[in-house]
């Protein structure tokens, strides 16, 4: 899943993709380069950040799906209603929810309508305050709970399970043991029975093990490392800002791990 953050803030690509005509380059090269989905957001969830109006983001990600919605596969990273509504109408697949339908009630009748797919993240609190000491007694069975409740609760509105996947939201309240907890026991997660999706590119947890206190982006080899063992743990989806580099790692990872993929390339 490539990244298309449509906002001037974003902690990892703030302003890259801000401009439409960009931000549209940036998805199909990224599909061309091998991501088999593109997630389009107007509105940053960094630590720290504010909410974005729905005008304000509507103005942002329309022009972006109105050329790429149609012609490639796209998930819409919101959790307004409107916003998830008109992507979809546009052609986007999937919504990508970082409140896991805890914000607007209206979002799961929209996903349900539209027979949508479903990414529903955890976060601890929200981004204005999510990384002021966040505490758990045991991150992974916590995450794992929080996540095994959305998931009977989107069923329960109608959403057919095969339809949605879920993700422990690396960085959304969370330390840097946390973050790696989740990826070294993500067995845990696997084992509620959806795809799991990991979104460790970039960020800042990666610079800051790397010695840089101040970090607030990780960068690309960290990130690879990262997304390598989340693979190797059973992650079906890796969210990323680097789609060709991801690619080519996750294809040697691949060959290691399935004699069938490794057959694939010439001696
Ligand atoms: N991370 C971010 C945003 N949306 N969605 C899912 N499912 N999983 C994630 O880990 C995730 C997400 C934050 O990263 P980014 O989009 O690069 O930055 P920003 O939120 O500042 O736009």
């Amino acid at each position: 899943m490539g990244v298309v953050n449509v906002t001037p803030d974003s902690f990892s690509d703030g302003g890259t993709n801000f401009d439409a005509a960009t931000a549209i380059g940036s998805a199909r090269r990224m599909v061309a380069d091998g991501a088999a989905l593109v997630d389009v957001g107007g509105e940053s969830t960094r630590p720290g950040s504010d909410a974005v109006p729905l005008d304000e983001e509507l103005r942002r990600v329309l022009p972006v799906l109105e050329a790429v919605a149609g012609e490639l596969p796209v998930s819409i990273d919101t959790a307004k209603p409107e916003v998830a509504r008109r992507a979809l109408g546009l052609g986007a697949e999937l919504v990508n929810d970082v409140t896991a339908l805890r914000g607007d009630p209206r979002l799961v009748e929209v996903v349900g309508e539209a027979g949508a797919y479903l990414c529903l993240m955890h976060m601890r609190g929200e981004p204005r305050t999510m990384q002021v000491d966040p505490v758990y007694e045991d991150v992974v069975s916590e995450v794992a709970a929080f996540l095994e409740e959305r998931l009977r609760f989107a069923v329960a509105a109608g959403i057919p399970e095969e339809r949605i996947c879920l993700d422990p939201g690396i960085g959304f309240g969370k330390t840097a043991q946390h973050n790696f907890e989740l990826v070294r026991r993500l067995d845990v997660l696997t084992a509620l029975g959806r795809p799991v999706v990991i979104g460790f590119s970039r960020k800042r947890t990666l610079g800051r093990l790397l010695g840089n206190e101040g970090a607030t982006v990780g960068p690309l080899g960290a990130s690879i490392g990262a997304a390598v063992a989340a693979y190797e743990r059973g992650a079906s989806i890796l969210r990323v800002h680097d789609v060709r580099e991801h690619v080519e790692a996750l294809a040697a990872a691949r060959a290691v791990a399935d004699p069938d993929a490794a057959a694939l390339s010439p001696p």
